[in-house]
């Protein structure tokens, strides 16, 4: 998916969970001349866990230190996204934790190294320098044990492999001023609560002062056909009657042969993939509900007479799902 050419417009995320304060910590190897705010470009996330944020380069120059609830915003987009993270004094969910640890090209650390510093390789994220690793011990997670890392040269940086997971979705309806006739004639008009607030009918206006269900597309400047939209997230049901018009379709895959057309190491990927529990699909079928919403709000087929209408009419949504049925999923799933 990563080297798809695509044009990827914007990048949904609704995700939102309850957190509790902990000091979060980063650690750059001592002989990483990284520049401020450098992390892994693969792994560049919101932090907002409530705690403090720390990095170091090699001369201990500190890299970020925010206070408690100052979210550090990515340079690739602009979502807002909160992590779980559990009491540090939790021993038993950190025992299971594991930490994601990015190399520089061509220095990936070997499995006996890691295994002198403690540690054993769950996966090997090839597409990018990141690996996913954890203690062989039942051993608290924490700077001390992340510092153990430090001795391996080849580590840019270490971080939790948080889990995360959606807030469940919360019925709101429009309660603002706009008393213009519905533009469109989806059914579920007045009860589109995300689009009417982030003002969607005005941006429409100023393109067709009196957009109605008998204007055209383009009287709607709708013109985002060829835009590509990923929204990753639960999946989306691609099948959806109010959704499959606007699915993006990978034009180097051939359908249900149970071939990887394309040579991306996804067979099927038709409408998008899933990388649920460490595994590629080519099925991002939503079994949750989540990003199927999310996907009605970015492109759900407007003035087709059934269900919504989207921020986009016309647009092509690639699914790429990284949470599972009950909504959880991991910093590493996301990053594919
Ligand atoms: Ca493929
Ligand atoms: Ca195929
Ligand atoms: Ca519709």
């Amino acid at each position: 998916m990563i080297h798809q050419r695509l044009f990827i417009a914007s990048i949904l995320v609704g995700l939102c969970i309850s957190q509790v304060a902990l000091a979060e910590s980063y650690v750059i190897a001592p002989n990483t001349a990284a520049p401020k705010g450098n992390l892994s470009p693969a792994l560049l996330v919101i932090r907002n866990g409530g705690g403090t944020y720390i990095g170091e380069t090699d001369d201990g120059r500190p890299i970020f230190d925010l206070p408690a609830n100052s979210p550090l915003i990515t340079k690739k987009s602009d979502y807002n996204v909160e992590f779980e993270i559990e009491p540090l004094g939790n021993r038993k969910i950190y025992e299971a934790r594991e930490l994601l640890v990015s190399y520089r090209p061509g220095k990936k650390p070997s499995r006996q190294d890691l295994a002198d510093a403690g540690f054993e390789v769950v996966e090997d994220y090839e597409r990018g320098t990141v690996l996913v690793i954890r203690p062989t011990q039942a051993i608290v997670l924490n700077q001390e044990t992340i510092n153990r890392l430090a001795i391996l040269r080849q580590i840019e940086h270490a971080e939790f492999n948080h889990r995360c997971k959606v807030a469940p979705l919360e019925a709101q309806e429009f309660t603002g001023q706009d008393n213009a006739p519905p533009p469109v004639n989806d059914p579920l008009w007045d009860k589109l609560y995300g689009i009417r607030r982030v003002g969607t009918p005005e941006a429409w206006r100023n393109i067709n002062p009196s957009p109605s269900p008998s204007s055209s597309n383009s009287q709607f400047g709708d013109d985002s056909e060829e835009i590509i939209v990923a929204v990753i997230d639960t999946g989306v049901d691609y099948r959806h009657a109010d959704l499959r018009a606007n699915m993006w379709v990978n034009p180097d895959e051939i359908p249900g042969n149970g071939k990887d057309d394309d040579g991306n190491g996804i067979i099927d990927d038709v409408h998008g993939a899933s990388f649920v529990g460490g595994r590629a699909s080519g099925d991002p079928m939503d079994d949750n509900g989540h990003g199927t919403h999310c996907a009605g709000t970015v492109g759900g087929v407007g003035n087709n007479g059934i269900g919504v209408v989207g921020v986009n009419r016309r647009v092509k949504i690639m699914a790429l799902k990284f949470l599972d049925k009950d909504g959880y999923g991991t910093d590493i799933d996301y990053v594919k």
